[in-house]
């Protein structure tokens, strides 16, 4: 049986109004928007800015006008096509489907410009990122929850705050020791992962002396929103001279090792103490294990009866399960099949942790 064709149906006249209006406003916010002041809501500091400034001009623009045929029509479409009091109950609306003609467009409408989106977003990244290094190279360390700088020439680490002289190319180098963090400062308009295992680099020109607020731009834990509390600080040629003089003279006798994961000897697993390891582990460890039969794993296998599982005399690495090869294991980490085990240093432990946290996983029959 044939199904009856049902008439075509023709929009309203207000419509092409509507549409009209639409193109309007769009046209209004992007004029508005390629002169947008940015710069002055947020002062830039770096000769990168202006490209960086341009990029969020270009997309604010195009999604706004995005934004408002999408918002409109789905407004005048809403209060066009309500149901009338005199509507049957059971009526629907008239259904649409199949118009290759507007599927077409937009679908390309949207394409192209994300593909220029991004075209424009590589050039400007790769215009700041691949200019040669001239060499000046400062490094930031992310921590729970601060950060640690090291400078050209200084030993060790320099708490608090780093200073680079201003109108002189700098690459930050920068790394985590414990969870990502993310290292971010607004005015010179530069961001990047702190990722621990990866060294990410930033690299622009500050054109500006101040004193600039860091901010770690990725959730880290409970005090993330402690990591805005340290500045990178831009300071005139002869200031930077004195301050960096003044770290490497300070500095002098400090061992340059980056901080040992423990001495790596054995552990005295005598003194550990079952309960501070059961704080410790609900602090440290949870994250990934569970305290349940080996099978039930988060991110690492469960621990519960580590020691006495007949179903596993062996640990993941193959050594047997005693509380001396344990703690082999949390000095060392371990990477098998199951997953990555982090080493003494990256989960923070102590030697005595160590001892602690034995303890703790023998107590548990
Ligand atoms: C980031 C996740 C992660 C954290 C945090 C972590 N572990 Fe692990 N752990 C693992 C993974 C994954 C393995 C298994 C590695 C493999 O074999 O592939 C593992 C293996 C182990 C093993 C060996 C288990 C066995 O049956 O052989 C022990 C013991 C262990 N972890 C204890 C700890 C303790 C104690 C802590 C806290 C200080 C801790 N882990 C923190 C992921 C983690
Ligand atoms: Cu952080």
């Amino acid at each position: 049986m044939a199904v009856k064709q049902e008439a075509p149906v023709r929009v309203d006249r207000n419509f092409w109004i509507v549409t009209l209006v639409l193109a309007l406003l769009s046209v209004a916010a992007v004029a508005y928007w390629m002169n947008a002041p940015v710069a002055k809501w947020l002062p830039a500091a770096s000769d990168s800015a202006e490209d960086v400034d341009d990029l969020f001009r270009f997309m604010a623009a195009s999604g706004s006008a995005l934004m408002i045929y999408v918002l409109g029509y789905l407004l005048y479409f809403v209060i066009a096509f309500r149901a009338k009091k005199t509507d049957a109950p059971n009526a629907i609306g008239v259904q649409v489907h199949d118009n290759h003609t507007l599927e077409f467009w937009w679908t390309i409408v949207p394409a192209v410009f994300v593909v220029i989106l991004s075209i424009l977003s590589v050039k400007i990244w790769f215009g700041i990122q691949l200019q040669p290094s001239n060499g000046l190279v400062v490094e930031a360390i992310g921590h729970q929850w601060y950060y640690s700088f090291r400078a050209p020439g200084v030993n060790g680490e320099i708490p608090n705050e780093i200073h680079v002289p201003v109108n002189k190319q700098v690459t930050i180098d920068v790394t985590s020791t414990d969870v990502i963090h993310s290292f971010w400062i607004p005015q010179f308009r530069v961001k990047a992962d702190m990722v621990p295992g990866l060294v990410n680099t930033i690299r622009f020109t500050p054109n500006t002396v101040g004193r600039y607020q860091i901010i770690c731009a990725e959730f880290c834990g409970t005090q993330h929103g402690e990591m805005n509390k340290q500045y990178f600080v831009v300071d005139p040629p002869a200031t930077f001279a004195t301050w960096l003089k003044g770290w490497q003279i300070k500095n002098a006798n400090v061992s340059d090792a980056l901080p040992k994961a423990g001495s790596g000897a054995a552990i005295d697993l005598s003194k550990g103490v079952a309960a501070s390891g059961q704080a410790l582990f609900a602090q440290k460890c949870s994250s990934c294990h569970a305290i349940a039969a080996f099978d039930h794993k988060v991110v690492g296998p469960g621990l519960k009866g580590i020691l006495s599982d007949p179903n596993h005399p062996n640990l993941v690495d193959g050594d047997p399960a005693t509380a001396a090869n344990i703690a082999v294991i949390l000095q060392k980490g371990y990477t098998g099949p199951i997953g990555m085990m982090p080493n003494q240093s990256a989960n923070g432990l102590s030697d005595g942790d160590i001892a602690n946290l034995v303890a703790y996983l023998a107590s548990l029959k």
